[in-house]
Parts: C-alpha cells; sequence; structure tokens
C-alpha cells in the first residue's frame, strides 16, 4: 500500500490513543473564553479600551482612553468599566492557566497607560484638604490598586504621599510622625501580605501613635478580617478613598464611625456592607 493510501484509511482517533494525545479543539481568542465573555463590557468605548488590556496592547489602551476622553465619556466610568474589565479578564486567563505572569505585567502596563491619561484630566485639585499616605503592604508588588488610590485622593483635593509598593513597616510608622495623616491607606492583593496590617497598628500603638481611620484594601483583603483589629476600616473601591476622607474632615468620623457608615458615606450600596 503507498503511504498516500495508507495516511488516508488511518484512524486518526486509533493514533491519538497510540500517542496519548488529548485532542482539545481549535485555539479560542481570549475574548471568547466563556468566563471572560461574563466579564467584558459589550458597550462601546468600554469593550475596546478592556480589550487592549486583555491584549496586552499599550499604544491602544492609550489610543482607545484618548478617544473615550475627547468624547466627554467620565475617566472614572473609563478606569471602572473599561480598565478594570480588562485586568478581570486577565486575571481569568491567568487562574486557568492561559495567561503567564509576562502577560500579567504587560496587561498591567496596558492598563496603567489608560490610567494616566484619565489622571489628567481629573487633574490635581490645587488647594489641600488635607494629607493622606498610601502604601502596599511589605512584601507585595502589586500596586495598581494603590496608584489608582492615589490618583483618586489627589482628584478629591488630599494631598496625598505615595509611598510606592513593598514598604517596610517601619517607614509607614516613620511617614505617619511625619505627615500626621488624616487617612493612611494600605493595600495588599496576597493572602500572604495582607497580615502586614495588623502589624501596621500594633507598630503604630507601640510608638503611641494614632490616626483617624487606615483604609486597608486590595484583592485577598476582607471585611472581617480588616475588622479583626482596631484603626482600621475595609476600602472596597478605589473612588471611595477621597469619600472616606472628607467624612474624616468634614464630620470628623473616625474608623468606628466608617465601618458602622460606610455605604451612607460613599454615597451607594456597597454589597460587603449590606
Ligand atoms: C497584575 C497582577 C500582577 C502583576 C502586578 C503588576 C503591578 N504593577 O501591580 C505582577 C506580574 C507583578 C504580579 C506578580 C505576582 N502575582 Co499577581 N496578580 C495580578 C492580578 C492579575 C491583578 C491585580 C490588580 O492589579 N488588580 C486590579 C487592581 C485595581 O485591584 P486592587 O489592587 O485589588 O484594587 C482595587 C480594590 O481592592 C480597591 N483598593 C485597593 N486598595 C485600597 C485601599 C483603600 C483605602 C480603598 C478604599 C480601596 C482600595 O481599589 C481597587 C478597585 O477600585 C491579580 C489577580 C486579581 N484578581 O487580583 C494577581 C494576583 C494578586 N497575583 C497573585 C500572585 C500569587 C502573584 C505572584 C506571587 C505570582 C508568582 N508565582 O510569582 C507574583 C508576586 C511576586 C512577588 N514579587 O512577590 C495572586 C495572589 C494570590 C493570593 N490570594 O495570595 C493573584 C490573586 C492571582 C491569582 N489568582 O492567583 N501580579
Amino acid at each position: 500500500m503507498k503511504y498516500e493510501e495508507l495516511e488516508e484509511n488511518m484512524d486518526q482517533n486509533l493514533v491519538h490513543v497510540r500517542y496519548n494525545v488529548e485532542i482539545e479543539g481549535p485555539a479560542i481568542k481570549p475574548e471568547d473564553d466563556e468566563d471572560v465573555v461574563s466579564i467584558l463590557p459589550t458597550k462601546e468605548p468600554f469593550k475596546s479600551i478592556a480589550l487592549a488590556v486583555l491584549y496586552e496592547n499599550r499604544d491602544a489602551s492609550l489610543e482607545n482612553v484618548q478617544k473615550a476622553l475627547n468624547d466627554d465619556i467620565s475617566p472614572i466610568e473609563i478606569i471602572n468599566d473599561g480598565l478594570m474589565k480588562g485586568m478581570d479578564a486577565v486575571n481569568v486567563l491567568y487562574t486557568k492557566g492561559f495567561y503567564f505572569l509576562p502577560d500579567l505585567m504587560l496587561a498591567g502596563d496596558g492598563m496603567m497607560e489608560g490610567v494616566k491619561e484619565c489622571e489628567k484630566v481629573l487633574g490635581h485639585k490645587s488647594e489641600t484638604k488635607g494629607t493622606a499616605v498610601s502604601f502596599v503592604a511589605e512584601g507585595d508588588p502589586h500596586d495598581i490598586g494603590k496608584n489608582l488610590v492615589v490618583m483618586f485622593l489627589r482628584a478629591g483635593g488630599y494631598e496625598a504621599i505615595d509611598m510606592g509598593r513593598d514598604v517596610p513597616t517601619t517607614e509607614v510608622v516613620k511617614a505617619v510622625k511625619e505627615y500626621k495623616p488624616i487617612l493612611l491607606t494600605g493595600t495588599a492583593l496576597m493572602t500572604t501580605t495582607m497580615t502586614v496590617f495588623p502589624k501596621v497598628v500594633a507598630a503604630l500603638q507601640k510608638e503611641g501613635l494614632e490616626v483617624p481611620a487606615i483604609g486597608c484594601g486590595g484583592g485577598a483583603v476582607r471585611k472581617d478580617f480588616v475588622e479583626s483589629f482596631p484603626m482600621s476600616v475595609y476600602g472596597v473601591e478605589a473612588y471611595h478613598a477621597p469619600r472616606l476622607a472628607d467624612a474624616i474632615v468634614k464630620d470628623h468620623k473616625n474608623w468606628k464611625d466608617l465601618r458602622k457608615e460606610y455605604s451612607s458615606i460613599v454615597g451607594e450600596f456597597v454589597s460587603e456592607y449590606s
């Protein structure tokens, strides 16, 4: 029998069994993954903005965000309904093992490219209502959420001291001594680094220092955990930060009040506080 005939008559299923090959079907596009479909926005311009992040395309992210801003779309909507949805979709593919660490980094860069553009529009108010200090927990490299918190605080009229990521607890204590912030914000995205928050509180107490509230947020952080130690309040969305700060400055609220009145202070239904 000639090779061509042999190939024609070959039962491919048997060949796959022989070599223990599992056929998974044709490759699908990232945006067609069923879990990604449930996250991605369907309306423009948010869809294209989210897709640019999903495709790790900084130039497209910048271009799409600039276009949306020119069309008078609110920068806050662009961040929440476009850029962050793209990042959520990236996370789904990372969790499923289709995306890898370099994908996360490139997608994160794409997101920040768009965030910076939004920041220009939100601007920095000239008068300052007070000083806040923001840090990412020691050992944690994830700074996108903290960057958003800093941006929203500045846009809300606060001076926000940005301490960066992986900040040693001793440095946080030094900053509290130096700036006497009306609000300290901490971000942690890993179960291993969120344990830094109670350590920060203990270190402040040891020095006899107090702040009206420490807003603790980030992917891994849960409300119950934050409420298991004093001086702190669980922060849900980055844009809530200036609203919490306003309540402290204008209405002299402290961490106990913020825990009790979170939803009314931020002016919207927050499922974590219902
Ligand atoms: C991007 C990303 C990275 C990037 C970070 C880039 C950067 N510059 O930040 C890179 C590639 C560096 C990275 C690395 C790692 N990552 Co990573 N990463 C992510 C990913 C996909 C997205 C994180 C993110 O930016 N989200 C978007 C921002 C906006 O969310 P956010 O910070 O939570 O902020 C929001 C709120 O929490 C809130 N908020 C935050 N702080 C505050 C504060 C206040 C006061 C308020 C009011 C609100 C608020 O505001 C924001 C919303 O408006 C997450 C998955 C996920 N779903 O979180 C994994 C994830 C966090 N990473 C994870 C891991 C394990 C790692 C690595 C350890 C992986 C590895 N094996 O090496 C390394 C870290 C290595 C190290 N050096 O220690 C895990 C953590 C698991 C856990 N529970 O502990 C996650 C959850 C992925 C997963 N599903 O496993 N990562």
